[in-house]
């Protein structure tokens, strides 16, 4: 496929301009880019008014809820139990390396100062406070990174129209003005981009509801780079990654994973990757949602992420008091057990050299290579040949390995005490040149 060189080329042809198209990263994004890589493992909040119904952030579409009953809600929103250094806390205990935060969902109601709107946590709720400055500042204090999730799509904002494929019972009026509703959006981003310090990037969602509108992604993507140009944008379309993005997520599914009706068509492109799943069902608080993980999942999880080579955004969905529910404590605190102990082999890592398979996945630094085996029945594993020869092999925790390689690829035989039922991690130390 031919690149369009440029915008004016693009015009003169009449092909429609396509997102942010051109678009060179500047050094600083892509240092920010290898930082993100490096980071693989991130916290997800997702956190509304939707909070107070404890049945997920969907409740407003699902149940059919009006704006005018929806609008009682923020009274009653009062997360007086709220401490950024708790989550913040939290969150560094798991191993995690950033925060990815809802500052609007698709309900609409921004859960920070916005100026551009009275529909705010500032505005419209008892708590009268803005957590995601709190949470900008902690972040900062304890050196992780903080992303905004923002949703294009709103159910809330009479201006999103013509209505898309969801929010149609909201009880607006037929009529409305897109362009003032992209203006709407591109003001809050500003916002977001100007008052909370250097922001990790923006997560856009909601997309999808509307996939023939005309989104002006260039204008949005060009100004969020022009504001913060090492922020990194990805945006869960479930498509290809548009000129302008900096990631590409997938959600509920590994890279290239067709769990989801959304990813039948997913293709994976040549951007930094990042999966997200939730720790139970659900994204938003849900009161009667027992579908818990177990922490094994959740490790093994994390570990074939980063043997795809992606990150992974594990949400927890806070309470309206603003606490988190001890569930996801426990879980979030004997991962971060495992990751204390195992960290070298997923931080700072890349997937391979050998794709994944359903015995397990390797992640490599340097000249190191780590084999993790998630689910073998037999003591020996036989890989195909590594990039080079293999020097030594041995358990993380120390333990020698047996090998054998030649040209069939090498056969590791782990001692029969040294599995685990997690995850086995040999390390193998490899040549540092080729060996042909
Ligand atoms: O924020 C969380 C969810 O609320 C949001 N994304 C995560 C990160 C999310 N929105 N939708 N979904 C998850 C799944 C629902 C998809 C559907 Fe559709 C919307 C099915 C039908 C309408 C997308 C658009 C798939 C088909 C059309």
């Amino acid at each position: 496929m031919k690149r369009i060189a440029s915008p004016l080329i693009a015009l003169a042809l009449s092909i429609p301009l396509v997102a942010q198209a051109g678009y060179e990263p500047t050094s600083a994004n892509l240092a920010a880019r290898e930082w993100f890589q490096d980071a693989r493992f991130g916290m997800f909040i997702h956190w509304g008014v939707y909070s107070v119904l404890g049945d997920g952030e969907w409740v407003m579409n699902n149940r059919k809820i009006p704006i005018s009953d929806y609008e009682k809600l923020p009274a009653f929103f009062d997360p007086t139990e709220f401490d950024a250094g708790e989550w913040v806390n939290l969150a560094k205990a798991a191993g995690m390396k950033y925060i990815t935060i809802t500052s609007k969902h698709h309900d609409g109601f921004a859960m920070f100062d916005s100026k551009v709107s009275d529909y705010t946590i500032v505005a419209r709720t008892p708590y009268k406070k803005d957590p995601l400055k709190a949470l900008a500042e902690e972040c900062r204090r304890q050196g992780l990174k903080l992303f905004f999730y923002y949703s294009q799509l709103d159910w809330h904002n009479p201006d999103y129209f013509p209505r898309g494929g969801t929010g149609q019972d909201a009880g607006r009026p037929a009529q409305g003005s897109w362009p003032r509703y992209l203006d709407y959006m591109n003001a809050q981003l500003r916002e977001l981009l100007t008052n909370y310090g250097d922001i990790a990037g923006i997560w856009f969602d909601g997309w999808w509801d509307k996939p023939d509108a005309d989104w002006q992604l260039d204008r949005t993507y060009s100004l969020i780079h022009q504001l913060q140009p090492a922020a990194l944008i990805g945006s869960n379309h479930h498509r290809r990654p548009n000129p302008g993005e900096d990631f590409q997520m997938f959600e509920k599914d590994l890279p290239g994973g067709r769990s989801q009706g959304f990813n039948q068509g997913s293709e994976i492109g040549q951007l930094p990757l990042e999966t997200c799943e939730t720790m139970n069902g659900a994204w938003g608080f849900n009161l009667t949602d027992r579908r818990y993980k177990s922490t094994a999942d959740l490790i093994r999880y994390l570990v074939r992420a980063a043997g795809s080579n992606a990150n992974f955004l594990l949400n927890v969905g806070p309470m309206p008091n603003g606490r988190i529910q001890p569930e996801f404590i426990t879980r979030l605190r004997e991962v971060g057990a495992w990751t204390a102990k195992n960290g070298e082999s997923i931080y700072g890592t890349r997937g391979g050299p050998i794709a994944p398979h359903p015995w397990g996945v390797t992640t490599r630094k340097g000249n190191r290579v780590y084999v993790h085996v998630l689910d073998s029945p037999d003591p020996s594993l036989l890989l195909p040949a590594m990039p080079s020869a293999v020097r030594s092999a041995r358990l993380i925790g120390g333990r020698t390995v047996d090998f054998k390689s030649g040209d069939f690829g090498v056969v590791l035989t782990v001692p029969r005490d040294g599995i685990d039922p997690i995850d086995t991690i040999v390390v193998l130390e490899l040549e540092p040149k080729p060996a042909r």
